[in-house]
């Protein structure tokens, strides 16, 4: 019961993992190459990032049929072999359910122009000022405006990401009933669940203006909603009848929303992805950085841990930069990438492993502006430029907070195209793959990738590191101790998030290391070091 409270979940952005056909772009039949790897590392369930048909302005996230496959990345063939091969090892296969929105070369966009259409009512749609004004004040998540004019239509239609990613009308049921129809579609050919894109958003109340914010300006009208809970409840009585999960990416939440989203008595989602994590290194908004002061990042996991009956554990994913630059150091690059797995794998709740993670790998070596991909990086490039901010300020902002960051092709060899392509790949591969690879890691016992392997193995020994509570006992300016126990069963976990030596309250014998230390644990930790005490 309940199988997603002990797994270990894999996030593969098919793009980037491993292409087959030498094209340069990822693709299914490499997602199946690589299942060993997977099996080996012991993940029991990959999400995998939209593999629909879709234009591709954002990356698969603007979606132009629910029942097709992009064919850079394959056929349906491919997608049932993938979700066979996978359940042979064990691994579950779960999609990315984007329904907030669709492409704009979805059919019910292009017949929704046409308001005499049975798909008039589609989107939001609506007319701007006389003035020549927007139908409201909102902006949207990647920093624009977020109406576009249709000219056919003669009217404005909202996007709150890309301006080719148009808004589903909720409040027309049909469009619901679509949804319903792609879910049984997809649980029918096998897969486990959906992770599903900015779930709390779905409903919005009204298009009224409100006020001006640094961000986000009419966001009150669409987040965490009662409309979008009782969307949620009608899609759960779907997932029921095939024992399916979900996990929900909701913005903007804090634990009160959260709890509404997932709670248990609820009967909308099993999990969700809260964000206050990922946004202790930042003022305001993500792309001005503050400095990452370890006891703030702690104090918000700890509360986090209490508030939630069950957390997702992510410190990345495709739309992040990596983590060791960000919550650890790049001079102790294997330390703190080891340290970083000892969270991850020790918390309260599942753990989601985002690929390339397992083997440490790094932002990208950027250098211009040409180099990049992102949809939402050159959105807000232009943005800055408007605002009239310095090249140097904007470069230095978009390359350290880019997702391409966390979106460059999968480091599996040192040699060139890094075992991910023969041709130039559709992202540049990292130039430190040359060291970072997965194959050198193999072979290395004492590798980050081993380290990973070893941690999960524990995680599924230890009753008490998947299922036990959680005590937080120290969360200093370096220091974050805890403990996990369950049933008489109960081990310490300490870890130094900084490269100066530190001193912890805690005793006991060590279990594992991350710098290989054994035997008794007198509170004397090294630079980035990680101990599980039992
Ligand atoms: O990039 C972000 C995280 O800092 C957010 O602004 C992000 O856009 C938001 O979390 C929503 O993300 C999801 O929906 C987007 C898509 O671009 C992202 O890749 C996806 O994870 C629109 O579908
Ligand atoms: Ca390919």
């Amino acid at each position: 019961m309940d199988w997603w409270k002990d797994a270990l979940i894999y996030q593969i952005y098919p793009r980037s993992f491993q292409d087959s056909n030498g094209d340069g772009i990822g693709d299914i039949p490499g997602i199946i190459s690589r299942l060993d790897h997977l099996q080996e590392l012991g993940v029991d369930a990959i999400w995998l990032s939209p593999v629909y048909q879709s234009p591709n302005a954002d990356n698969g996230y603007d979606i132009s049929d629910y029942r097709e496959i992009n064919p850079e990345y394959g056929t349906m063939e491919d997608m049932e072999r993938l979700i066979a091969e996978a359940r042979d090892r064990g691994i579950r296969v779960i999609m990315d359910l984007v329904i907030n929105h669709t492409s704009t070369e979805h059919y019910w966009f292009r017949r929704s122009r046409d308001k005499t259409s049975p798909y008039a009512d589609y989107y939001y749609w609506a007319r701007g000022g006389a003035d020549g004004s927007l139908p409201n004040n909102w902006t949207g998540f990647f920093g624009e405006d977020c109406w576009e004019f249709d000219p056919e239509r003669c009217e404005y239609y909202l996007h709150l990401f890309a301006k080719s990613q148009a808004d589903l009308n909720f409040h027309n049921p049909a469009v619901l009933e679509e949804v319903k129809d792609i879910l049984r579609f997809w649980l029918d050919k096998g897969v486990a669940g959906f992770r599903c894109d900015v779930i709390n958003i779905l409903w919005k109340d009204s298009l009224d203006s409100s006020k001006k914010k640094l961000s986000l300006t009419g966001s009150e009208h669409y987040l965490t909603l009662e409309g979008t809970h009782d969307i949620l409840r009608q899609l759960r009585a779907i997932l029921d009848e095939y024992g399916a999960f979900t996990v929900g990416e909701a913005v903007c939440v804090i634990p009160e929303t959260a709890r509404a989203l997932c709670g248990r008595d609820r009967h909308e989602l099993d999990m969700v992805f809260s964000f206050e994590h990922m946004d202790c290194d930042q003022y305001k908004v993500k792309w001005i950085k503050r400095k990452f002061r370890p006891k703030v990042f702690f104090d918000c996991l700890v509360r986090w841990q209490r508030e939630l009956e069950w957390n997702t554990l992510y410190l990345e994913n495709h739309d992040q930069p990596r983590s060791i630059p960000r919550f650890g150091s790049e001079a102790h690059w294997k330390e703190s990438g080891k340290l970083l797995a000892a969270l991850l794998l020790t918390m309260r709740g599942t753990p989601f492993i985002y690929q390339g993670q397992e083997i440490g790998m790094l932002n990208f070596d950027f250098t211009r502006m040409r180099q990049l991909d992102d949809v939402e990086s050159k959105n807000v490039e232009r943005t800055m430029r408007r605002l009239h901010l310095p090249q140097k300020l904007r470069w230095k902002l978009i390359a350290r907070t880019s997702r391409d960051n966390a979106r460059t092709p999968y480091q599996w060899t040192a040699e060139r195209g890094a075992g991910f392509s023969d041709a130039r790949p559709w992202l540049g591969i990292n130039h430190n793959h040359e060291t970072i690879n997965l194959a050198q890691q193999r072979e290395d016992p004492d590798s980050i990738f081993h380290w990973y392997r070893d941690l999960i193995a524990l995680r599924r020994e230890r009753p008490a590191l998947r299922r036990g509570d959680f005590e937080a006992l120290e969360t200093g300016d370096q220091v974050f101790a805890y403990r996990r126990s369950l049933e008489g069963e109960a081990l310490t976990v300490v870890l130094n998030f900084s490269g100066k030596a530190a001193q912890s309250g805690q005793r006991g014998r060590i279990l594992r290391s991350n710098l290989g230390r054994e035997g008794g644990f007198d509170g004397t930790l090294q630079a980035w070091e990680a101990v599980i005490l039992e």
